[in-house]
């Protein structure tokens, strides 16, 4: 089997760890699948030039209505197939290399679908206050540039939230979401149990997200390593190291 080639987003300091979340859940799902694979790093003005050439389609489309062209994105020389978007990516895998780890064991599809929503409104979104502010001064100077002026709207939205109330609202979403972890039972670290699955993966990558940007020893991390007991610290160790 040949490498896979994800595309993913870099960073000034490479060290501290890959930031994006949506190409976090593809790097992790990649590893959970034990699939080799290589990392091209492109910054985002390179984005819809790379995807063009690549034949990988756009995810969505700009206000103006022309096509959104998004990372993460993968290109897999054994079948000669580009395939964007985080989700789209994570069906291609379990329905091309179906193995015993599959990210959405079958027969829990739907429920996946149901999840995904549900934790953006619970988790993603509240959480992304926290570290979204520091995405900007982490890039190198072409992603910075364009970061700044592509997201300039929703960089005001967020500077206008404290990082301390950030993260009372991240809490409070993440007491939601402590909630669904409970009902796999005491001392469960997955949602499906003793099974990783797509779910804890998108959740990892959000956490692995913001301690990557945070920064391991940051006063924000700190604080949201000791959430609910650490499991968060927990799953992102499990998942993402
Ligand atoms: N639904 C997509 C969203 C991906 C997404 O928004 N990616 C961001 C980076 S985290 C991006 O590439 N944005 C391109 C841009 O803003 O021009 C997925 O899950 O893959």
């Amino acid at each position: 089997m040949f490498e896979i080639v994800l595309y993913d987003l870099p960073r000034k300091d490479p060290e501290s760890g890959p930031w994006s979340p949506n190409t976090l859940k593809t790097r992790l799902a990649l590893k959970y699948k034990g699939l080799p694979f290589k990392t091209v790093w492109l910054e985002y003005p390179d984005i819809v030039a790379e995807c063009k050439k690549i034949g990988a389609p756009p995810t969505g489309a700009q206000p103006d209505g022309s096509p959104f062209y998004t990372l993460p994105v993968i290109y897999d020389p054994s079948t000669k197939k580009a395939v964007a978007d985080s989700y789209a990516i994570a069906e291609y895998l379990d329905a091309t290399y179906p193995t015993d780890r599959q990210l959405m064991p079958a027969g829990t599809e739907g429920l996946h679908a149901a999840f995904y929503s549900a934790f953006d409104n619970h988790g993603f979104f509240p959480l992304v206050f926290v570290y979204g502010p520091l995405i900007p001064t982490i890039l190198n100077p072409p992603s910075e540039e364009y970061f700044r002026r592509t997201k300039k709207e929703t960089l005001e939205q967020m500077a206008q939230t404290e990082q301390d109330e950030a993260l009372r609202k991240g809490k409070a979403g993440f007491d939601v979401i402590q909630g669904w972890y409970e009902k796999a039972g005491k001392g469960k670290l997955f949602l499906m149990g003793d099974t990783p699955s797509w779910a804890d993966i998108v959740v990892a990558s959000t956490l692995a997200s913001a301690r990557n940007i945070l920064g391991r020893h940051s006063e924000a991390w700190k604080a949201i390593s000791e959430w609910h007991g650490g499991r968060w610290v927990r799953l992102t160790a499990a998942l993402a190291e």
